[in-house]
């Protein structure tokens, strides 16, 4: 039963609830939660959207959330049953927050952006420029000026074209986009880009899933998982790997509640106990409302941070060497048994255990689990992808896969659970910093020009070029790459070295505030709001994490009569700069900013699997795209076959006196836009300057739990990054690691400290120590890096040893 004070809470104005200010070290510790979703969540979907959009428009909102007729959630990437099986609430609490945001009442409008400067603005936090509301209508930091002025969409368009026109090389250009951004919209993006004469196509992805792209087109062929949704239902075993799927995919827990009622298992390898995978309760069945929930992992290993290689490498030891491998599978579709079947024959266990910390019991377990199940899925997010050492760890994952066929058959495969909610429709659209040949085979056919060849910047490698002044107009179709960005103090600098920065934007955010020396913000409509152009009603198409593609069409009246949609900022931006195209080129721009069905004959034409596209997405639910591995057992490597892969095992250790610490998301949060303050499956609110750490650490360190510290990261040039003000509290999280919340510890995230092969940001593995504050005083949000001149302060040692 939901407990009275449980009710009572519920019935309180939200304690977490949006405050305009808040003391960011101010932290509340309550008890951890046994259970995630139920009614509790049910009560904070309904407050915060209520408090953003009303009562009305929450309902009228929320009823086509998800629908076949309706709009695509725009929290996360997880996909939706068929059609014949969505319910009448097929969304979470945290997607009914991501759509408040977005249909929020509130607007950043001409008077607001003629009251606040943007230096007033720069001392915001995240949270606070977010709740601002939209924006509603061109805005421009023209140079020298103090504030943002409205301007035409003439006006504006005319900015971009000009700065474009006048740089020196199109390489002087970056146009970043970020996993919001629809099918519709990327694929003329990348157009554009590659149109004007420039591969610099960084996106949110570089940060996220890179490493499992890398790794899984080099092991099977193709950088995207082999599961849909039925397969979850069906698996007999479901390994959840880094990831914490109660807060950042919650749908996910439904289908985790099918395979265990079906009779499946679930196993969470993670540094915390994170809620969601420990237990749940589902809001749409009334034993969710009385608060019994589903038990969901049979077995949890509370591992090291970055220890995940090591597991999994020892899993395939152990599989081998009880014969519990499906030799049909690997006989026919495998490359490289004997060499991985010699390293591993090696496995030094002391080693394992250093890596993972866990005992070898747990670890034997698994194995055992693994050697009883004939249909396994593995299931991974940030906690494996942001390592050094990601793209090993995603290959050890898929050996272990490969050794038992557990790809390309029911109830079995590799399932990376990306991010944003389009993210991979963009990388199919093209949005990637390299150009597939055969994609520039097939825009040179369509229309007509020669794209680029060489490889752009992927996201750290455009950071490092602002930093050289090399990039001179910086575009971002979404996102906020000011807070998203590792190396926050550097990065801020270097943002401010273009001469144009354009965003098209909803809302407010730091990177806005952060301007070089100009800044054009293009307003833009959002999923939940009407489109209407010459052309009638438009749709947008996305992909979700299981390559399913659907329509997603907005009803809701826009925030403001100005609003364009992104498809046609886009065409009419590259209409101003390019007229017809480049030499020889005629694309037609304005038929597609008019009309998207005229974009998605492009897309029909040119990009692989979307032969048809047209006709597939309007079908109710839409089609998936193809996926040899999984449908065919077809591996498209250069070998004609899956590739198993020999990798050292990493160990990560801190040096005396440090930890390592990850940084990731609390319950209340989007990337990089705070909902609010209440971690709450974690039992912290009120603040966000947080950092948990084992109780028998803070001992260790000789910390005291409530006090407020800054936390001091320490890189191998032997500079040093400062957190300020973050109040220790212990939490149970595996021993030698800590945790605090992105974005705010970005700050100490080197630009350097990246995966191989990935060039993903290692936001998952930062060595830190802890400085008691002088006065205890309360901290402030900002940070700063600096480089240390007091010796007897610096560490000597290697941040991490990488054995
Ligand atoms: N509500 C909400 N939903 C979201 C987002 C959001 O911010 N809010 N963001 C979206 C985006 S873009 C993404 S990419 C996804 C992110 O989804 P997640 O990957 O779940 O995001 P993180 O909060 O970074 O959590 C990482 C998890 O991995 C664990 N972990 C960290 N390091 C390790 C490790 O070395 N080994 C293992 N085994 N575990 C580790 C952490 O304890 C944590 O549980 O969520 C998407 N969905
Ligand atoms: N330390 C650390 N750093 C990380 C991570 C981490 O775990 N730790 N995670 C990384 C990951 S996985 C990711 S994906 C990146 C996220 O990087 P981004 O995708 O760049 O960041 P978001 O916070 O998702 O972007 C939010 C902004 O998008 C805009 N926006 C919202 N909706 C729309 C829309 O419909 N259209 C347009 N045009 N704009 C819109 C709003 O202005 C909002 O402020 O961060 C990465 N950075
Ligand atoms: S699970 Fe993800 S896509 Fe589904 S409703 Fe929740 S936030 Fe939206
Ligand atoms: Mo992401």
């Amino acid at each position: 039963m939901v407990d009275s004070t449980r009710m009572s809470r519920l019935l309180e104005p939200w304690r977490g609830a949006p405050r305009d200010d808040v003391d960011a070290t101010d932290v509340d510790v309550h008890e951890r939660r046994k259970a995630a979703a139920g009614i509790e969540a049910v009560a904070v979907s309904m407050n915060r959207s209520a408090g953003q959009m009303g009562p009305v428009r929450t309902l009228n909102t929320l009823r086509r959330l998800n629908q076949a007729d309706g709009f695509d959630c725009m929290g996360c990437a997880w996909p939706d049953p068929d059609p014949e099986h969505r319910s009448f609430a097929e969304f979470c609490e945290n997607g009914a927050k991501a759509v408040a945001e977005e249909a929020t009442k509130r607007k950043a409008d001409r008077a607001f952006f003629a009251h606040h400067s943007v230096a007033e603005m720069a001392t915001w936090s995240d949270f606070r420029l977010g709740q601002q509301g939209r924006i509603t209508e061109p805005m421009l930091l023209r140079e020298g000026g103090t504030h943002y002025e409205p301007v035409s969409w003439d006006e504006a368009i005319g900015v971009v074209a000009g700065a474009l026109q006048g740089l020196d090389s199109p390489d002087e250009a970056v146009f970043y986009t970020s996993g919001r951004a629809s099918n519709e919209a990327a694929y003329a993006y990348q157009l554009f880009a590659r149109a004007f004469g420039t591969n610099n196509l960084p996106d949110c992805s570089n940060m996220c899933h890179e490493s499992t792209s890398v790794a899984l087109a080099e092991a099977i062929g193709i950088g995207k998982g082999s599961v849909s949704l039925e397969d979850l239902h069906e698996a007999e075993l479901v390994v959840i790997a880094g990831q914490n799927p109660g807060t950042n995919h919650p749908r996910m827990l439904s289908a985790l509640e099918k395979c265990v009622q079906g009779g499946g298992k679930v196993v969470a390898v993670n540094p915390l106990p994170e809620t969601g995978l420990m237990k749940f309760d589902n809001p749409q069945k009334v034993k969710g409302l009385a608060g019994v929930g589903t038990d969901l992992a049979s077995l949890y290993l509370p591992i090291r941070l970055g220890g995940d290689l090591a597991l999994f490498q020892a899993l395939g030891a152990l599989l081998l060497e009880r014969g519990a491998v499906d030799e049909d599978f690997l006989a026919r579709h495998t490359n490289g048994l004997e060499e991985y079947r010699a390293h591993v024959a090696d496995l030094d266990w002391d080693v394992v255990l250093r890596a993972t910390g866990l005992p070898r019991e747990q670890i034997e377990e698994l194995a055992d689990l693994l050697a009883a199940s004939s249909r396994t899925v593995f299931c991974w997010a940030m906690g494996v992808t942001q390592h050094r050492h990601a793209v090993a760890t995603v290959k050890e994952i898929t050996n272990v896969a490969l050794l038992q066929g557990n790809i390309g058959k029911p109830g079995a495969g590799l399932c990376p659970v990306r991010g944003h909610s389009n993210v991979q429709g963009d990388r199919t659209m093209g949005i990637w910093e390299k150009l597939p040949k055969h994609y520039a085979t097939n825009l040179r056919a369509e229309f007509g020009f020669d794209p680029p060849t060489e490889r752009g910047y992927d996201v750290v490698n455009t950071l490092r070029a602002l930093a050289e002044g090399k990039v001179k107009v910086l575009f971002g179709l979404g996102g906020n790459l000011a807070s998203a960005s590792p190396d926050s103090d550097a990065t801020f600098e270097a943002l401010r070295t273009v001469d144009l920065g354009v965003q098209v934007s909803t809302k407010l955010n730091r990177t806005h505030v952060l301007p070089g020396r100009s800044m054009l913000i293009l307003p833009c409509l959002g999923r939940t709001e009407r489109d209407i152009r010459a052309g009638g009603w438009q749709g947008v198409t996305v992909e979700d994490s299981m390559s399913e593609v659907h329509l997603s069409v907005g009803r809701n009246e826009p925030a403001s009569e100005h609003l364009r949609s992104e498809p046609w900022i886009v065409c009419r931006v590259a209409e101003a700069t390019l007229g017809d195209g480049p030499e020889g080129s005629s694309i037609d721009w304005a038929a597609m900013a008019e009309d998207y069905t005229a974009i998605r004959r492009h897309i029909a034409n040119t990009v692989p699997g979307c032969e048809a596209y047209q006709e597939k997405v309007m079908r109710p639910g839409g089609f998936t795209l193809p996926h040899p591995p999984r449908d065919t057992r077809t591996f498209t490597t250069d070998s004609g076959r899956a590739e198993l892969s020999v990798s050292p095992i990493a160990v990560l250790e801190a040096p005396e006196g440090h930890l390592l610490l990850q940084t990731m998301r609390s319950h209340d949060q989007f990337n990089t836009t705070i909902y609010g303050h209440d971690d709450r499956y974690r039992g912290l609110a009120g603040g966000r300057n947080v950092v948990m750490v084992h109780p028998d650490d803070v001992t260790q360190l000789g910390l005291t739990a409530g006090e407020l510290y800054d936390v001091v990261s320490v890189w191998t040039d032997g500079s040093e990054r400062v957190a300020r003000g973050y109040r220790v509290v212990e939490y149970p999280t595996a021993r030698g690691c800590a945790a605090a919340y992105y974005p705010e510890c970005n700050v100490l995230v080197p630009l350097d400290h990246v995966a191989e092969g990935s060039n993903c940001p290692a936001s998952k593995a930062v060595v830190v120590r802890f400085a008691r504050r002088e006065g205890g005083g309360s901290g402030s949000n900002g940070s700063s890096c600096e480089a240390n001149d007091d010796e007897s302060n610096r560490s000597d040692v290697e941040p991490y040893h990488l054995s």
